[in-house]
């Protein structure tokens, strides 16, 4: 059911696509030209591909005030609770997040600091597809609102121009997201980054999509921010002996059940815990409702390898950079030093991912495809930026002159010199 490979077969089959690939810029190529219409031709061109992709085009695509306070009424009460208690989770992790603006030096007459200002609007992107996810509209709107943005505008694709899923609009009323549109797919993007007749142009935009989506966000980058540009997820799991084949066949499926590009790796310093792993993965699929997605996902994308020690194992993660790394070992926190690179960490037996993706409260939009090397997952941060700020006196000015003509000249920008020296003549 997961292919076990040597450890270079594993590091091959986990190494991600790369962007010159035929796939990827076949993507880029589809997503350019429907962003050059939105651009031009506004609601008209976003109409038009909603039409071609995703059935009849809404009446409307902003969702109005009534259909979301209908919403309540439609969603049951529990998974209302259940949603609630999520958010306060995700809530009071992310505040923990947030940083003030701080003063850094005021020594004599010189104060320098650094303003934490939130984004005036973002756009969020909630993905449709096979599923709705009401836990990426928490995901992405309560950092958004911590932070103090001004607009939340969330989108998301609808089939044939019906109402929203109504626990999308309860999800989006308890995050606090401030306007919601039913578009999706690379017109969402575009009508986000540059503005239409009815969706308001932002100044970020964030949250995952299907590669159409990432490379729309690729495309946009510059003229609007993005969080990322993230690629299909995947786990990692480290398991030693003492790990329940259980618990680790359930976590690999319940990432490949995302979709058929999703991708599950298991790196065992235990031959036969793969195993017993392959007996429950097949057991476990065969009761699955998307036992046919699991399934060609563990086996086409899928991996697993036998290294001789942890050590070893570890360093193999920290080669994938993997978006989850689920730790199940015995003594999990022990091992927390030796992670480099990993999108987020659950550790021990009993922390499934599926923890993270609902519920504690850490961000489950996270870098895939090796980027959490370099990047990091959604958080409070994404949503403000920082202005550094500096007063000097006349005396500290006059201090510090010399240094900064001397380098103004080598750089032969005598005017930047001149700014300086005038303020110091003999008046
Ligand atoms: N595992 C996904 C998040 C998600 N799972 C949403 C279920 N719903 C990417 O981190
Ligand atoms: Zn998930």
């Amino acid at each position: 059911m997961i292919p076990l490979l040597t450890i270079e077969k594993f590091l091959e089959k986990a190494a991600p696509e790369k962007t010159n690939s035929g796939d990827q810029q076949k993507f880029l190529q589809a997503a350019s030209s429907i962003i050059a219409d939105v651009q031009e031709d506004g609601d008209q061109a976003v109409v038009k591909y909603i039409e071609k992709f995703d059935g009849k085009a809404p009446a409307s695509f902003l969702v109005s005030e009534e259909e979301r306070k209908a919403a309540w009424d439609i969603v049951d009460n529990d998974v209302i609770q259940s949603l609630q208690r999520a958010a306060d989770n995700i809530r009071a992790f992310h505040r923990k997040q947030l940083t003030n603006s701080r003063m850094m030096q005021a020594e004599g007459d010189i104060i320098s600091g650094q303003l934490y200002r939130p984004i005036d609007r973002v756009g969020i992107y909630v993905p449709g597809g096979t599923a709705v996810y009401p836990s990426s509209v928490l995901m992405n709107a309560i950092p958004a609102v911590l932070a103090g943005v001004c607009e939340v505008n969330m989108t998301t694709p609808v089939k044939d121009g019906e109402g929203l899923a109504p626990i999308l609009a309860v999800a989006a009323d308890i995050a606090g997201v401030t306007n919601i549109y039913r578009v999706g797919g690379v017109q969402a993007v575009a009508a986000l980054a540059y503005g239409t007749e009815s969706i308001p142009k932002v100044d970020k935009i964030v949250g995952p999509g299907n590669a159409y989506v990432a490379a729309a966000k690729k495309l946009v980058y510059g003229d609007v921010g993005i969080d990322m540009i993230a690629g299909p997820s995947e786990v990692a799991i480290v398991a030693d002996d003492t790990a329940n084949p259980t618990y680790v066949a359930a976590d690999l499926i319940a990432q490949a059940e995302h979709d058929t590009i999703a991708r599950a790796f298991l790196i065992t310093t235990s031959e036969a815990l793969v195993e017993k792993v392959n007996k429950e993965l097949k057991k476990q699929c065969d009761v699955l409702p998307r036992k046919e997605i699991a399934s060609q996902s563990l086996q086409d994308k899928g991996a697993s390898v036998v290294v001789p020690s942890l050590e070893e194992a570890f360093s193999v993660s920290n080669k994938l950079a993997p978006e989850h790394l689920e730790i199940q070992v015995a003594d999990p926190l022990s091992y927390l030093s030796k992670v480099r690179h990993a999108g987020s960490v659950f550790l021990g037996h009993y922390t499934p991912e599926a923890l993270g993706d609902y519920y504690a409260g850490p961000n489950h939009v996270l870098p895939t495809s090796g980027t959490a090397r370099f990047s990091s997952g959604l958080s409070v941060d994404d949503f403000v930026k920082k202005t550094t700020y500096l007063y000097y006196s006349e005396s500290a000015l006059r201090e510090a002159s010399q240094d900064v003509i001397q380098i103004a000249n080598q750089e032969q920008l005598e005017g930047h010199g001149l700014a300086v020296s005038k303020r110091l003549e003999e008046k």
